[in-house]
């Protein structure tokens, strides 16, 4: 005892003396998310670690942890709950398992428009939705954006609601999107992100849905022929970390967090507009066939029993501020 005493002391006498004030002052924080290297939340996670690296003067780096590393996006969020990972990007996919509150995001054909999204996520209706999911031990930083989701499949080319009849969809592990795509005839298929790709080369499921961003970034045109620009769902992200970390952070600290947060968020926006302007051309010149003409009012119609499901299970009061926003 006494012997290891004396090591420790010299020990931390040496790294005083040695390197006081430099690398060693530094926290490496994991930020999770589940997208490939590059897209759009990966540079939000790089616009954020830049930011914060600067404001804290070099004391916090962020460590990217991409393409499902540490999970699908309902470990991620348990992770956080249980202090394993400190920071994560996510979709509102598996958020509502969590917090029931955010789950009017994930209604089909809600949001009119980017920016009605945007200013409706950055507003006072935005700043509820995160407090419901402080309330489940979690520190939700900010909105950010996945983007307007469209469906893929190796089967047949989508042209009509009637198409998707018994075709085995992927979706995200959220009640109201299953809902939304039983109601329109096809099977859904509940998922983790990490898993689809596998799935649709082994063709376990016929198709799955996302936004260009996603649908880019992930090579789904190397197992998916069609691509529908259905735009059926606008589909946000959030950042949240983890309240181990939080509490351990001054409230300087913080707000340098939450800087970060709003530059990462900005990055997203810039990157998925990027993308929407390229992505469509990309995926056809890599063989994908697109239909762009879309009757979204029978999409809509097709999926409105969603609407009358959720409506009975949560009320209608924040989906109707939603809708009265725009
Ligand atoms: O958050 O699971 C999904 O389809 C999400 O869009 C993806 O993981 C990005």
């Amino acid at each position: 005892m006494f012997r290891f005493r004396t090591i420790t002391a010299a020990a931390v006498f040496a790294l005083s003396a040695g390197v006081a004030g430099s690398a060693l002052a530094q926290t490496t924080l994991n930020f999770a998310h589940t997208t490939a290297q590059g897209s759009h939340y990966s540079v939000g996670v790089q616009a954020f670690g830049e930011k914060l690296a600067e404001l804290s003067d070099g004391k916090f780096e962020i460590r990217e942890q991409a393409a499902g590393a540490l999970g699908g996006e309902r470990d991620m969020i348990e992770g956080l709950q249980i202090g394993s990972v400190e920071l994560v990007y996510s979709s509102t996919g598996p958020l509502g398992n969590f917090a029931p509150e955010t789950l009017v995001l994930d209604l089909p054909f809600l949001f009119k428009d980017y920016a009605a999204a945007r200013s409706i996520l950055d507003g006072e209706i935005g700043d509820e939705l995160l407090e419901a999911v402080n309330a489940q031990g979690l520190v939700a930083l900010a909105w950010s954006e996945n983007g307007f989701r469209h469906i893929t499949n190796s089967s047949r080319a989508i042209d009509a609601p009637e198409d998707l009849n018994g075709l085995k969809i992927r979706t995200m592990e959220n009640s109201v999107h299953m809902e939304a795509f039983s109601a329109a005839g096809a099977s859904p298929t509940p998922m983790a992100f990490p898993e689809v790709f596998a799935a649709l080369q082994q063709r376990v499921i016929d198709g799955q849905e996302n936004p260009i961003p996603i649908i880019t970034s992930a090579n789904m045109w190397e197992v998916q022929d069609h691509l529908t620009l259905t735009g059926h769902v606008y589909s946000p992200a959030i950042i949240i970390a983890s309240p181990s970390l939080w509490d351990s952070l001054s409230d300087e600290e913080k707000a340098w967090f939450e800087e970060a947060a709003d530059t990462a968020v900005a990055a997203t926006r810039a990157k998925v507009e990027e993308d929407e302007q390229t992505g469509v051309a990309m995926l056809r010149e890599r063989g994908m066939e697109v239909i762009e003409e879309v009757d979204q009012a029978a999409f809509r119609e097709a999926v409105s029993p969603a609407y009358d499901t959720f409506v009975g299970q949560y009320g209608d009061e924040m989906l109707t501020r939603i809708q009265a926003a725009q």
